[in-house]
């Protein structure tokens, strides 16, 4: 078929707006929807070529997260689930730029480079968030695969991360779950039954949980899920989208950066809190105390739950594991601290962007990563699992080692190693609390926060700033990392650093010291430093 006739054909409908420059970024394509139309088509071509190289099933996820409503987005989702690799991130930033006369030749040099053979079958899934602008984009995609010939599947409505678990289910051949909603929950929920069976005498508060679903796709998710949790979870949804507005105060991003509830949740003091993003992949906890302070449960306070859950497993279990800690710039010093001080696993800190904190984590026998925003999940090698099974069937060893290895082996089902999950993460987190008998105001005891801040400086070109060292020190303008030395110096427990957005056009300055004054200050004092 001549394949190239019917994209020529196709392309028309969607047209390029001329001049329109846009990057595939930290997290692909994010703008305003009504600059998106050509990117989805084009993007949909891309997956088919990507799955042509591969041969296995691509995904493409049409969301853009905790940003308003007015905008959205597209991500590419690679065979075992991971994020799309870097040299087809520089492919999809070429195709998305080219003028409309040129995008057969921009096509076809893909073709030429990757030696992609045309007469390979492309699958592709797609997914979308519950945006308004959504459906039309995706279809725009669909319309981008069939172009090339590919076959699609649609999954409609679905979170990021269950696209990512779909695409690595299908391509693992039904070895990682089935390629169904129906799927998911239910290896979810097993899991997460299976662990709870452990925790005896949990009373009804201990069971609940109030949700704030930021009014997106993850409310939807949890409702449907519900009837699987057989009332070991009892959950009350907020902000599920029947009223307000798509991460308008609301929501995993609101309540990071604000340090405050969101709006619409019904709360009292002491009563369990979790807020998901807009497409889901992001959870942070919280709670008032009985004075009415809010407490903030990040990424870092889930990392180290979870890795302590983890690490007395795998001593009970008389595994030799090695297991790891993954986070940024952003990770509070506490944490750090506790984690290489206290709890003595290896902490590595990596460059912000999902992908990098993965890759770091996958050199580790089981690699918790998660950012201080709360994306995050486990990863566990092969070989890990591989001796998790072993002493799960072994017949010889006491019971101690056996329990805690059929433990383990329900966290690995629990978790969706494919990418940070709000779910996923959310079922783990209750699981544990509940084994551990542990309330969320005992989880927050574990270590304080150092008092922090964070500002966004506007600049006339913020790519003047480049860092090193996991974006903890800049090597340019000269001068910059010696002035931001020398005003961390006047603080005590003091730690300040900037870095340019991968996904606004600010720089970002953070700024941690031992009491909130200090912090407010020294980020105040840093921003300056940056003009
Ligand atoms: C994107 C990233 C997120 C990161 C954020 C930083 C993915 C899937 N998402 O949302 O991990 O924390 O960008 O944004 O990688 P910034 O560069 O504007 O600070
Ligand atoms: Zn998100």
């Amino acid at each position: 078929a001549d394949y190239f006739k019917e994209v020529i054909e196709q392309s028309s409908l969607h047209p390029k707006p001329a001049g329109l420059v846009l990057q595939y970024g930290t997290a692909g394509f994010r703008t305003n929807a009504n600059q998106l139309d050509h990117i989805m088509f084009r993007m949909g071509l891309l997956a088919a070529l990507r799955s042509k190289k591969t041969k296995a099933t691509i995904g493409v996820m049409v969301t853009a997260s905790h940003n308003p409503e007015e905008d959205n987005g597209v991500k590419l989702v690679d065979p075992m689930g991971e994020m799309l690799t870097a040299t087809w991130e520089g492919f999809a930033t070429q195709l998305a730029n080219t003028e409309q006369e040129e995008l057969l030749t921009a096509l076809k040099d893909i073709v030429k480079k990757e030696e992609i053979n045309m007469n390979q079958e492309a699958s592709v899934f797609v997914g979308k968030d519950t945006r308004s602008s959504s459906a039309s984009l995706s279809q725009a995609v669909l319309d981008g695969v069939h172009a090339l010939g590919g076959h699609s599947k649609n999954y409609g409505l679905v979170t990021t991360p269950q696209l990512h678990y779909m695409v690595c289910c299908k391509n693992t051949h039904g070895k990682y779950g089935d390629a169904t909603l129906e799927g998911y929950y239910s290896k979810l929920c097993q899991a997460f039954l299976q662990l709870t069976k452990n925790a005896s005498n949990r009373t009804d508060d201990q069971k609940h949980l109030c949700v704030d679903g930021a009014n997106g796709i993850g409310a939807l998710k949890v409702r449907e899920m519900e009837s699987h949790l057989k009332k070991e979870l009892q959950i009350s949804i907020f902000n599920d989208g029947s009223e307000g507005k798509l991460n308008h105060q609301c929501g995993a991003d609101f309540v990071k950066v604000q340090q405050k509830p969101p709006t619409g949740i019904d709360m009292n003091s002491g009563d369990r809190c979790c807020s998901f993003d807009g497409d889901a992949d992001r959870i942070v906890y919280y709670y008032t105390d009985s004075q009415g302070l809010f407490h903030l449960l990040d990424g870092d306070k889930i990392a180290t739950l979870i890795s302590t859950f983890l690490k007395e497993l795998l001593v009970q279990a008389g595994l030799d594991l090695k297991i790891a800690v993954v986070q940024t710039a952003y990770a509070n010093g506490s944490s750090t601290h506790y984690l290489e001080n206290t709890m003595k696993v290896i902490v590595r800190c990596t460059k912000t962007g999902v992908k990098h904190l993965h890759h770091a984590a996958q050199e580790f026998d089981v690699g918790v990563y998660f950012e201080a925003n709360g994306h995050g999940t486990v990863l566990f090698s092969k070989s890990a699992e591989e001796k998790l099974q072993q002493l799960a069937e072994a017949t010889n060893i006491n019971d101690e080692r056996k329990k805690a290895a059929l433990l383990l082996q329900s966290t690995v089902n629990i978790i969706n190693q494919t990418v940070g999950d709000a779910i996923s993460d959310m079922l783990l987190i209750e699981a544990i609390l509940a084994i551990k008998g542990m309330t969320v105001q005992q989880w927050d005891a574990i270590y304080s926060d150092l008092p922090n801040r964070q500002l966004k400086v506007k600049v006339s070109d913020r790519r003047l700033i480049e860092t090193t060292d996991a974006e903890r020190r800049a090597v340019s303008p000269a001068g910059l990392q010696e002035a931001i030395d020398t005003l961390v110096k006047k603080y005590s427990q003091a730690r300040s650093f900037v870095r340019p957005s991968g996904t606004e056009d600010v720089v970002r300055v953070y700024a941690e010291a031992n009491t909130q004054e200090s912090a407010n200050a020294l980020a105040h004092e840093v921003s300056l430093a940056v003009y």
